[in-house]
């Protein structure tokens, strides 16, 4: 496609979403910038005049979803590319102690926040002929770690879900991409750890964690690629992270 494209991006306020949304415009994109804290988006729209829309918008509520996302004025009514990656993690605790509200809002974010913007902008580019999904998932999808129980699940549904969208959107030149990022650091470990940066910040000592900036480079890419051609999949890690062996509870 030759000409600016219209990209929607959710929770772009911060972390991945914010640097994608900066990466699109700095190559001439129109992006629509959606997340709760408009504050953030406003100042983010201030950079980029005309091209920049900055909308507040919480992905929980299916309602205002639907109506927001269904009225997008004049040059951001036909979106070319939705990025769906507002989301989060909150807690570390086993599943036997984790806060159910925890759960609630991981629920609510990563995976009903995600069908309903996906939901929202989809009717219009099956109308249109072309599009692309790029969903943000996460190594947790695939790889279980202690305290992840509710977070990495919710990436298991993203995982599947856009596996699913793919076969749905067989023959409406609509590609769908999934990027599941490893250890990257955003505002992700101290949302995570309900703002205690100490904490956060020590997730992420003494090794080279991936930057948002890498996320919004590789979520563009998958974007410009000729066409035909469509990211399935594509798991990310920084060198300094792999996996580990299975964990054995021994009785002696
Ligand atoms: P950040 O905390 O830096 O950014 C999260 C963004 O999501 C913010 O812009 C926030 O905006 C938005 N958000 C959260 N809840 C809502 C909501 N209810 N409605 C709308 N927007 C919301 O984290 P990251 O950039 O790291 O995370 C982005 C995505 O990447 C998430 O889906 C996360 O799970 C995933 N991920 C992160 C990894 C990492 O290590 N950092 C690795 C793998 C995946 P606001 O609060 O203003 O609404
Ligand atoms: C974020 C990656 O491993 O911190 O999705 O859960 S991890």
């Amino acid at each position: 496609m030759s000409g600016p494209r219209t990209i929607l991006v959710t929770g772009a306020s911060s972390g991945f979403g914010e640097a994608t949304a900066r990466k699109f415009l700095e190559a001439g994109d129109r992006v629509i910038a959606t997340a709760r804290r408009m504050a953030r988006l406003e100042a983010l729209a201030d950079e980029h005049r005309e091209h920049c829309l900055p909308l507040a918008l919480d992905v929980r509520d299916r309602e205002a979803v639907m109506s927001i996302l269904g009225s997008l004025p004049g040059p951001f009514s036909d979106v070319d590319v939705l990025v769906n990656n507002a989301g989060l993690a909150l807690g570390l605790a086993p599943a036997d102690q984790a806060d159910l509200d925890h759960w609630d809002t991981m629920v609510d974010t990563n995976i009903k926040g995600l069908t309903y913007c996906t939901r929202a902008i989809l009717p219009g580019m099956v109308a249109r002929g072309r599009g692309h999904i790029v969903n943000l998932g996460s190594v947790a999808a695939s790889w279980p770690y202690p305290g992840g129980n509710a977070y990495g699940a919710t990436k298991a549904f993203v995982q599947q879900f856009s596996r699913n969208l793919r076969t749905d959107l067989l023959g409406r030149n609509i590609r769908v991409s999934l990027v599941e990022p490893g250890m990257c650091e955003t505002e992700f470990s101290v949302v995570r750890f309900d703002g205690d940066k100490d904490k956060a910040a020590a997730v992420y000592e003494g090794m080279q964690p991936l930057s948002a900036a890498d996320i919004a480079e590789i979520v563009f890419w998958t974007t410009s690629l000729p066409p035909h051609i469509n990211v399935n999949q594509l798991e990310v890690m920084p060198v300094a992270q792999a996996w580990s062996p299975f964990a054995v509870h021994r009785d002696s």
